[in-house]
């Protein structure tokens, strides 16, 4: 069966790796590199993760981008041949949400297949919640999944629920 190509990405600490290290069943590949800037953590990615995933009896190759916009050319190397993308976004961090859209639409206009939002932290005291979010991205809520993706328990919902969507249609 061919491999299927999915794209990780979203602002800096939504947890992008983390979820690829957590589900990856092959060796993980991963660029971090020691953040230059203050970002809250003291790693970033610089270039790409990549790890693989059996999911549904379908292969998935999941390529992790950068957060960070200066590395924004990786974002449009890494979509080539995409087909589905998973947006991440952290609850806690409603200013990273203009940067969220600003990476869905950058890779949605260049790759313009199925999304899923992700959404992150929300085990934090102040969050805004998965309805807030999928207002102000513009994506219906039944594509916006809220999960933890430390927990190998929960960490492939949101990969599920994209299986679904590039099964049953196009964009
Ligand atoms: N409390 C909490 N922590 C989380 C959750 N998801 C991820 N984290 C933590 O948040 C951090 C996310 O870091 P990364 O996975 O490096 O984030 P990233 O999206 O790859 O970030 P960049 O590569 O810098 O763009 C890690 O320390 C995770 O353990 C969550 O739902 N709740
Ligand atoms: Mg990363």
């Amino acid at each position: 069966m061919e491999p299927l190509k999915v794209i990780v990405t979203g602002p800096v600490g939504a947890g992008k790796s983390t979820l690829i290290r957590t589900l990856s069943e092959t060796e993980v590949v991963d660029t971090d590199a020691v953040a230059t800037e203050a970002i809250g953590k003291a790693t970033t990615t610089v270039a790409l993760d990549h790890g693989t995933l059996r999911l549904d009896g379908q292969l998935l190759h999941l390529f992790g981008t950068p957060g960070q916009d200066r590395f924004d050319f990786m974002w449009e190397i890494l979509s080539k041949g995409a087909l589905g993308i998973l947006l991440m976004v952290r609850a806690d961090r409603p200013k990273t949400i203009p940067a969220a859209r600003n990476i869905l639409d950058f890779v949605v206009s260049r790759t313009p297949v199925p999304h899923v939002v992700g959404v992150t932290h929300l085990d934090q005291p102040r969050v805004w919640q998965p309805e807030e979010i999928a207002l102000f991205l513009g994506t219906p809520l039944e594509r916006v999944v809220g999960f933890d993706p430390r927990k190998p328990e929960e960490a492939a919902r949101p990969l599920a629920r994209l299986l679904e969507l590039i099964g049953t249609e196009s964009v």
